[in-house]
C-alpha cells in the first residue's frame, strides 16, 4: 500500500513538472515574440534612416546642376526633395481684416498686416512663444465682409514643378484673444493660377494649446507652377509661412 501511494505521490509530482515546464516554455515565447517584433520595428528605423539619409545625399548632389530644369520622372510614391520650392517666391493672398473699435471697420488699417509682402515665403517664423501681436503674424478675420467662404494665399513657384509636399504654419489658440487654428486647409494646384481643379490634400490643422505655432504638412503628387494654401475659420486666423516641396530628383 505505501509502495502504491509512492508511485502515485510521483506521478503527481512528475504530472506538475510536466505543467509547471510547458508554462515556462509559454512565458519563455512570449518575450521571442516581443525581440522579434522589436527587431523588425529596427529595421523599419534603419530603413527611414538610410532612406532619409540617401534622399539627403543625393538632392544635394544634384541640386546645383538641376535647378533650371524641372522634374520629369516620378513613381506612385515619390521621395519628396528638401529645398523649399516657395522660398522667397511672391504671391497674392486673400483680404485680411480691419479691426475698428466695434468690429470690422472699413476705415481702421488692416490689423495685422504683411507689412513686407514677403511674410508668407520669407523663412521668418514667429518664436516659440510668441504674442500675437508680433510681426511675424499676418491676421485674417473670417468676419470681413469680403470673406469669400475661404481664406487663401496663392504662391507663384515662378515654373511648372513636379510637386509633393505642401507645409503651412499657422497660430494656434495658444496665441488666445480669440484666435484658433484654421478650422480646415485644402492644397491644390494649377498651370495658370486660375483654373485649380480637385483639391490634391486637405484636412483639419491640429491646435497646440502649449504652442502658438502650428504646422500642417500635407503629401499629393501633382505637376504646377501655382500652389493655393486655402483655409477656413470662424473668426482670426494667423498665418506666418507656407512651403513647397518637390519630387526628389
Ligand atoms: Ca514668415
Amino acid at each position: 500500500m505505501k509502495k502504491l501511494s509512492l508511485m502515485l505521490a510521483f506521478v503527481l509530482v512528475f504530472a506538475l513538472v510536466l505543467v509547471a515546464c510547458s508554462d515556462e516554455t509559454d512565458t519563455e515565447s512570449t518575450p521571442a515574440t516581443e525581440s522579434s517584433v522589436a527587431a523588425t520595428e529596427s529595421t523599419e528605423a534603419s530603413t527611414e534612416a538610410s532612406t532619409e539619409a540617401s534622399t539627403e545625399e543625393s538632392t544635394e548632389a544634384s541640386t546645383e546642376a538641376s535647378t533650371e530644369t524641372s522634374v520629369e520622372e516620378s513613381s506612385e510614391a515619390p521621395a519628396v526633395g528638401t529645398v523649399n520650392l516657395a522660398a522667397d517666391k511672391t504671391y497674392t493672398h486673400s483680404v485680411l481684416f480691419r479691426q475698428g473699435a466695434a468690429g470690422y471697420d472699413p476705415e481702421a488699417p488692416i490689423s495685422y498686416p504683411d507689412e513686407s509682402g514677403k511674410s508668407f515665403t520669407d523663412g521668418i517664423l514667429p518664436e516659440d512663444n510668441a504674442a500675437f501681436t508680433v510681426e511675424e503674424w499676418v491676421g485674417f478675420n473670417a468676419q470681413d465682409p469680403d470673406y469669400e467662404g475661404c481664406h487663401w494665399i496663392i504662391v507663384d513657384l515662378g515654373e511648372k514643378k513636379d510637386l509633393a509636399k505642401y507645409v503651412f504654419k499657422y497660430g494656434t489658440s495658444a496665441l488666445t484673444a480669440g484666435i484658433t487654428s484654421p478650422a480646415t486647409i485644402e492644397i491644390y494646384v494649377s498651370d495658370d493660377g486660375e483654373t485649380w481643379g480637385d483639391a490634391i490634400a486637405g484636412d483639419v490643422p491640429n491646435d497646440d494649446p502649449f504652442s502658438v505655432n502650428g504646422v500642417y504638412e500635407a503629401y499629393g503628387t501633382a505637376s504646377g507652377r501655382y500652389v493655393k494654401f486655402s483655409f477656413t475659420s470662424a473668426g482670426w486666423a494667423f498665418i506666418s509661412e507656407v512651403e513647397v516641396y518637390g519630387v526628389a530628383e
